[in-house]
């Protein structure tokens, strides 16, 4: 199995509830190194760019206003097989439908308010990593 990258942010809801060691936790115990972390303050215009995929779908205000309501910690994460791994280990989008153990399972509260974000492909991976990192700081 390859070595990938792959992007990750710990959402308002969870940073709200003081549970960014908590999402950690569970993130290095399932093997993905945390090789970049930053807590930030989201702006309107990097949440639109971020989730411009879902402009046209009718939850993409709520999403931007939630995602700016509060703390994020971007993160980018490293291991085998890393974009599908993480995937796995956050959980369904839905808590409700989420597996046991899975940090949406174990953190989420709706399907909007869901804890985490996880690429869903190696190339969107690299987009998001570089929309809020520079290569200096990350240190696999
Ligand atoms: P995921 O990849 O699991 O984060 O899910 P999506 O890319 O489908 O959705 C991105 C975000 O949009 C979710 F995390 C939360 C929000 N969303 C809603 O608020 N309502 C929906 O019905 C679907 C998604």
């Amino acid at each position: 199995m390859a070595v990938q990258r792959t992007f990750s942010i710990i959402k308002p809801d969870a940073t709200e509830r003081n549970l960014t060691g908590a999402v950690n936790a569970v993130i290095e115990k399932a093997g993905l190194r945390i090789i970049g972390q930053r807590r930030i303050q989201m702006t309107q215009a990097q949440a639109e760019r971020f989730y411009a995929v879902h402009s046209e779908r009718p939850f993409f205000g709520e999403l931007v206003e939630f995602m700016t309501s509060g703390p994020v910690v971007v993160q980018v994460l490293e291991g085998d097989d890393a974009v599908a791994k993480y995937r796995e280990v956050m959980g369904a989008t839905n808590p409700a439908d989420a597996a046991e153990g899975t940090i949406r399972k174990l953190y989420a509260k709706s399907i909007g308010e869901n804890s985490v974000h996880g690429s869903d492909s190696e190339e969107n991976a690299a987009l998001e990593i570089a929309q809020f990192f520079s290569e200096a700081d990350i240190a696999g």
